[in-house]
């Protein structure tokens, strides 16, 4: 039976996987969640929305006759990732996450390390400072806990309602980023320290060199827990799994 791939997307690499996929003919279907406005487009068909939990995929994944699953999601999007563990070892259909090294900080960095977002916030704790809060829109009201700092919000699409921060700046700005610009960014914000996710991969990782440049401290979410699973880095990797004979 030929092969029919779904792919969890809403990362570089998936969209690189997208490309590879239709390149090689592979049928697809690339899935986001429905997060932002208007999710980058994919050369292969696409689906905007949640599947309604574990037995909502499940029955995606039958009606579709799916018979590959790739997780190409964000290592934060750990809910997802254990929906598709699930769904797949229920109708008993092959997983691959396609992911990308944490990254880690050298010798020239001064990272805190925290669990969580709330240990985030709770890091923030102390003196007025200008915080780059690079973790998006889901987790910004978290931080009225620490209303004392200016807030540097980079949001993929502008906020309708003011976020509840009383001293804050919004950048609307969808990556992939690069070093001159988030260095730029960092200095006309005069920012003092960066608060950022684990996320690992090219696309977000300017802000780690800018603030290596700049010496600035960043606070770094550690990832949450994933399944165990077949894991590759790179989309001939997830090309060659489907199809071992090449
Ligand atoms: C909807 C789909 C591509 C994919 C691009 C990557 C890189 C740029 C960097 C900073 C960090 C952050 C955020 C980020 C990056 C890539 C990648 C990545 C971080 C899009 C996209 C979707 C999302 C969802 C969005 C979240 C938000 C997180 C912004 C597309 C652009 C902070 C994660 O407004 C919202 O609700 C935004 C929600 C989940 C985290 C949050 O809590 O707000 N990503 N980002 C996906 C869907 O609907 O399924 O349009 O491309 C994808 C990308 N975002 O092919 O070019 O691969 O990581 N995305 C983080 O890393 O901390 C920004 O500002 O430095
Ligand atoms: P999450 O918390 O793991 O997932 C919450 C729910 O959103 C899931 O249970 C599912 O709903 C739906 N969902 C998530 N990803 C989906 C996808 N690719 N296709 C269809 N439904 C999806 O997810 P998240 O952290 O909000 O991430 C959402 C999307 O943004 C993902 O595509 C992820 O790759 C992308 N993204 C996230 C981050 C981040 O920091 N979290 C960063 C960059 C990109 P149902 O239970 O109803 O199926």
């Amino acid at each position: 039976m030929s092969p029919h791939l779904l792919i969890l997307g809403g990362t570089t690499e998936a969209s690189a996987l997208a490309q590879a996929v239709a390149e090689a003919g592979i049928k697809a279907i690339f899935s986001y969640a429905g997060r932002v406005a208007k999710p980058k487009d994919q050369p292969i068909p696409q689906r905007v929305g949640g599947f309604g939990g574990v037995e909502g995929l499940t029955g995606f994944l039958r009606a579709k006759g799916i018979t590959h699953v790739v997780d190409a999601t964000h290592p934060f999007a750990a809910g997802m990732s254990w929906n598709a563990y699930h769904a797949c070892a229920a109708l008993d259909l092959p997983l691959l996450a396609l992911t990308r090294p944490a990254w880690r900080a050298t010798r020239e960095d001064s990272w805190t390390h925290v669990a969580d977002i709330a240990s985030a916030v709770e890091a923030l704790k102390g003196e007025p400072k200008r915080v780059m809060l690079a973790l998006g829109r889901m987790h910004v009201a978290q931080f009225a806990a620490q209303p004392q700092h200016h807030y540097v919000l980079r949001l993929v699409d502008a906020p309708d309602v003011a976020p509840k921060l009383p001293h804050h700046s919004v950048v609307v700005s969808r990556g992939p980023f690069d070093v001159a610009g988030d260095i730029a960014l960092f200095k006309d914000h005069s920012v003092d320290v960066v608060v950022c996710k684990n996320a690992g991969g090219i696309g977000a990782e300017a802000k780690i060199f800018a603030a290596r440049k700049l010496g600035l401290p960043i606070i770094m979410i550690d990832r949450p827990d994933l399944p165990r699973r077949a894991e590759v880095a790179t989309s001939a990797e997830v090309l060659a799994w489907i199809d071992p004979t090449g």
